[in-house]
């Protein structure tokens, strides 16, 4: 029997990994809304904080190795991390937990991540030791917690060294010492900085990292290179030599290791907290301490967190015959989603794009942040209707780098995630709800800024009526189709369309069937437009460069596909039965992989000009063919829209580690959130096809959320209540799902009834024909049951 290197625990609570070398990128992530720690099984870990800007407090030795733009972030010997080395002193045996540095091979290993802290257990010969974390609710701080237990039967000495890294902080003035007065190491430098008027701000940074402690250590050391010495970090000098040589660190590397010696009698055990963060001065250190490493601070600490990520726990309940798909949507799916629209991925000025789907998301976990985000980004469109390439969060941010690069897609997201938040809570006052305009001082409804940014984006096209691409759509880095000001792309055409005609049914409800009518004329020109222009025979084009070349189109040999087009075409209502046919067979042989729906085919392994930087990207990497998961996400979204149930389930399930060790072993990734890609190029790159980016902020979750919610179970909003309409695999004889709807309960059972020809619906045991509840009564509970015949309808 093979053994599972996964499983839960804690009734399913928790995922365990019981291996430091099976996944060994494998790693989890907790995250307030000041902060994001995430931590790899070996104990590498990248933290950012918001001061606003994001800063770290742990740094790596160059700058490129801990981005989040480089999400396949690296392991090896001088990443930052939190270990523990042991040293055994009855037989000299010396390894570390979580694994790293020394990577002795540990007996026994867990890594166990929950949804409120990371814990590990490694034992070795007779002694059982422990260590974990969890953040506070809202303060920038490591809670950390290293324990041992002597589980044999002899007396034994042993000597703990906690050694956080610090790394190179800065070129201009670095140091670190130990505290008495705080307790602990503090390590202090400053932001490299040159214009005057930098200073103010510089001056407000947390530019220290401390690493106080709970007991008073044997020894300590704050120099990273007279801790290491010759032995380097996997056997550093300071550690064979026994104690540290409490030294200090003068413009010289920091490290904060301390040194426990003890000695544990049979069956005695004993615990250690540390608080890991950053601070600006010595008094937010003595507050630190003063607040979690007094009695109880870390129980309390765990409360308050408790109750703040309790807040985004979700919507939906499901109990299925797929119990791994189970474990991911009730309890990470809605916790990512949650995370993501909270944190703003740590920017201060997210893409437009980015902060609409991301609070798409909000509507089913925190409904009340996708309203005021919504009203928070129409405030800041410009005159003309058209949206900004990001959202500012606060009065000093500003359009970074990406977001001064001009995407031409920005508005269409306005009417998708409204269209998500209004199926959510019926709340139409917010069309006529009034948002003061920051670039104009103008005063205007959600209803008629929206309006307005639907005509821009439906003026923004050329004379054959398609969408004019700038540097870049949904797909950023396709920057090169048409900078020239004539290029256009296919998908942006298709969305336009999509967006304008869900916008046409908001404005009908709405009692402006002049809108109404104004969208879906000019929908109707694109829709034509993009059949004329766009159709390949099998499927759609990518788009259309500035010299007037269609590309994604079967005659190419490299990017001869494109996922997104298809898709759309689909959502958009602009495809035919016959074309989706086609489509779905073309993607089913070109695109199709066992870990999802790739972005393209075959990847590009050179530069073209005529399309831009996507095809400097690593083939099968990020938008270059990987599968990338907001894509197959829209993918899966329209499969569902024209009712082909079987088809998404398929393609929404591969998302996800199936379970078997293989597959687990291929992603490298466990299945507790949904990465934004896994590599793809299948057939030009095999070996590393399947492999996880471990990049958590993705679109892709709230699509997944909304998906599940409004697809596969069929509990979709509307103006009237709550729409029934399921498309449970074929395969699933049963499910029962418990769905939080406008403050009222829906337990729902679905049940397949071989004489059964169309879907029965039973609401607390009364036969209804209309698949609508209607008048829904906050507070009540609703038993409702789903006949479903027994093959797919
Ligand atoms: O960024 C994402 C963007 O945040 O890529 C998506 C886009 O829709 C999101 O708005 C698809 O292009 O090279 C790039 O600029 C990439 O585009 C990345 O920055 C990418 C990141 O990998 C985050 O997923």
């Amino acid at each position: 029997m093979t053994v599972k290197i996964i499983g839960e625990s804690a009734g399913g609570e928790r995922v365990d990994l019981y291996s430091p070398t099976s996944l060994p990128r494998a790693g989890g992530f907790l995250w307030n809304p000041r902060m994001l720690l995430q931590i790899n099984c070996r104990g590498f870990a990248v933290a950012q904080h918001m001061q606003p800007e994001p800063g770290k407090y742990s740094h790596a030795p160059t700058l490129e190795a801990q981005t989040f733009f480089q999400p396949e972030y690296p392991f090896y010997a001088h990443h930052p991390g939190r270990f523990c080395y042991v040293r055994d002193h009855t037989d000299g045996h010396l390894y570390s937990l979580p694994h790293e540095p020394v990577r002795a091979s540990p007996e026994r290993f867990v890594f166990s991540t929950g949804r409120h802290d990371i814990r590990w257990e490694v034992d070795n010969r007779g002694i059982e030791a422990r260590m974990s974390v969890a953040l506070p609710d809202d303060d920038v701080a490591e809670l950390w917690e290293i324990s041992v237990h002597n589980a044999s039967d002899t007396t034994r000495e042993l000597s703990l060294y906690p050694c956080f890294s610090i790394g190179y902080m800065s070129w201009m003035n670095q140091s670190a010492r130990y505290r008495p007065d705080l307790g602990g190491i503090v390590a202090c430098s400053v932001t490299p900085y040159q214009k005057l008027d930098d200073y103010p701000k510089i001056r407000e940074l947390k530019d220290c990292t401390y690493l106080i402690h709970d007991q008073t250590p044997t020894s300590y050391e704050a120099s990273r290179e007279a801790f290491e010495g010759e032995g380097g970090i996997q056997r550093p000098d300071g550690i064979m030599a026994g104690k540290l040589g409490n030294g200090d660190a003068l413009y010289e590397t920091p490290i904060a290791a301390l040194h426990y010696q003890l000695k544990l009698a049979p069956g005695e055990r004993h615990s250690y907290r540390f608080v890991f963060g950053p601070a600006n001065h010595d008094a937010e250190i003595s507050a630190a301490r003063e607040k979690y490493l007094s009695p109880q601070g870390f129980e309390r600490a765990h409360r308050a967190y408790l109750a703040m990520a309790t807040a985004g726990q979700g919507c939906l309940t499901m109990a299925t015959p797929d119990s791994g798909l189970d474990s991911f949507v009730n309890r990470w799916l809605p916790r990512q989603v949650f995370y993501i629209a909270r944190a703003h991925r740590l920017t201060t000025d997210p893409q437009t794009r980015n902060y609409l789907q991301d609070n798409m998301g909000s509507a089913y976990v925190a409904e009340q942040d996708a309203r005021a985000a919504l009203c928070h980004a129409l405030a800041q469109q410009e005159a003309d209707g058209r949206m900004p390439e990001g959202i500012l969060l606060n009065g000093s941010s500003h359009l970074k780098y990406i977001n001064q690069v001009p995407h031409a897609d920005h508005c269409v997201w306005l009417p998708i995630a409204l269209r998500a938040y209004l199926n959510e809570t019926g709340d139409d006052a917010l069309l006529h709800q009034t948002i003061a305009g920051r670039s104009d001082g103008s005063s205007a409804t959600v209803l008629e800024r929206i309006s307005a940014a639907m005509r821009w984006q439906l003026s923004v096209r050329d004379d054959r009526n398609l969408s004019l691409i700038a540097q870049g759509d949904w797909c950023d880095p396709m920057n090169m189709v048409g900078h020239k000001g004539r290029g256009v792309s296919a998908w942006l055409s298709m969305a336009t369309v999509y967006a304008a005609r869900e916008w046409a049914d908001i404005c009908d409800h709405a009692g402006r069937t002049d809108i109404a009518e104004q969208m879906r004329g000019e929908a109707d020109l694109i829709a034509e437009a993009v059949q004329r222009h766009l159709w390949d025979g099998d499927w759609f084009a990518r788009g259309i460069t500035d010299d007037g070349v269609a590309f994604g189109v079967s005659t190419d040999t490299e990017g001869r596909i494109f996922l997104n087009p298809q898709s759309w075409s689909m959502l958009a209502g602009i495809a035919t039965p016959d074309q989706c046919e086609r489509m779905i067979n073309a993607i089913d042989e070109q695109l199709n992989t066992p870990y999802g729906t790739m972005m393209l085919a075959p990847a590009y392994t050179r530069m073209r000009e005529d399309v831009g930087r996507v095809t400097q990207k690593h083939p099968g990497s990020a938008e270059n063919g990987s599968i990338y998961n907001h894509a197959s996400m829209f993918y899966v979204y329209a499969l569902y829209q024209i009712g082909q149930g079987d088809h998404a389930f398929e393609a929404l399930r591969r998302a996800i580690p199936t379970g078997s060790n293989e597959d687990l072993i291929r992603r490298g990734q466990l299945p507790i959130y949904i990465p934004n890609y896994y590599r793809g190029a299948v057939h030009q790159f095999p070996r590393t096809a399947g492999r996880s980016s471990h990049l958590f902020h993705t679109g892709a979750s709230s699509w997944f959320y909304r998906i599940v919610i409004e697809s596969l179970f069929g509990l979709c909003g509307c103006a009237n209540g709550l729409r029934i309409q399921p498309q449970l695999p074929a395969h699933w004889p049963s499910a029962q799902v418990e769905r939080a709807f406008r403050r009222a309960t829906f337990v729902v059972s679905y049940a397949r009834d071989a004489a059964a020809t169309n879907m029965r619906l039973r609401v607390d045991g009364v036969d209804q024909s209309d698949p609508i509840i209607r008048d829904i009564e906050a507070g009540r509970q609703y038993a409702v049951d789903v006949i479903l015949p027994a093959s797919p309808q």
